[in-house]
């Protein structure tokens, strides 16, 4: 299998079934997102901002989630109008690939939505963000864990508590607090950055 411009990337991808953002692939020193078009092979690829790189693209999925709280329970707008997705009362939500992930809490944990729910863990985490098509999350004493959104399946990053995370680009950034400080993690291994607490990160990319 090929990108657009002929290079190799590999045997390992299948054909998605409708519109699904399949892989996402550095070139040029950039990430970008390749997905298949419904109904044939076409290959057509988007930029980290989700614009169209190829000559046509299927629109990204675009949902408006609307925590309502305890009383309303969880809703989404699509442009056409609202829809209940579950009366449960959400503390967190993120995106993550084509599914929209949620936390609801202790005794109910993260599940995933995409027309209908599934249960991810019944672990209720501290915090949650997505990460390089992964969900990464803060787990407290049982540590930080990711979810692979397209693959399924979690994996152990640390056994250490974070006190905050940020995706930069591909990497995860955790603030594991004083001594340990704030480390990287770059899809392999984790490197110190500083030993200094942080009150805030924020990931940024700044497109000229
Ligand atoms: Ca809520
Ligand atoms: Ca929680
Ligand atoms: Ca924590």
């Amino acid at each position: 299998m090929f990108d657009p411009d002929g290079n190799s990337i590999g045997s390992g991808c299948s054909l998605a079934s409708t519109n699904q953002i399949t892989a996402s692939l550095p070139k040029d020193g950039t990430y970008i997102i390749v997905a298949f078009e419904s109904g044939n092979d076409e290959l057509v690829e988007y930029n980290i901002n989700l614009e169209c790189l190829s000559s046509s693209c299927a629109d990204p999925i675009d949902r408006l989630a609307v925590d309502f709280g305890a009383s309303r329970g969880l809703w989404d707008y699509d442009h056409m109008g609202w829809d209940k997705l579950t009366s449960w009362d959400p503390e967190d939500l993120v995106g993550c690939r084509e599914f929209l992930v949620a936390d609801f809490g202790t005794g109910r944990g993260i599940w995933r939505h995409l027309g209908s729910w599934a249960k991810l863990t019944n672990w209720d985490p501290e915090q949650m963000i997505a990460w390089n098509g992964k969900l990464a999350a803060d787990f407290g004493a049982n540590g930080l864990w990711t979810y692979d959104c397209t693959a399924g399946g979690w994996s152990k990053l640390s056994s250490w508590d974070s006190s905050h995370m940020a995706a930069w680009r591909h990497r995860l950034v955790a603030d594991f607090s004083p001594p340990k400080g704030i480390w990287l993690y770059d899809g392999t291994s984790w490197t110190r950055l500083t030993g200094w607490d942080s009150q805030d990160m924020e990931g940024v990319t700044l497109i000229p």
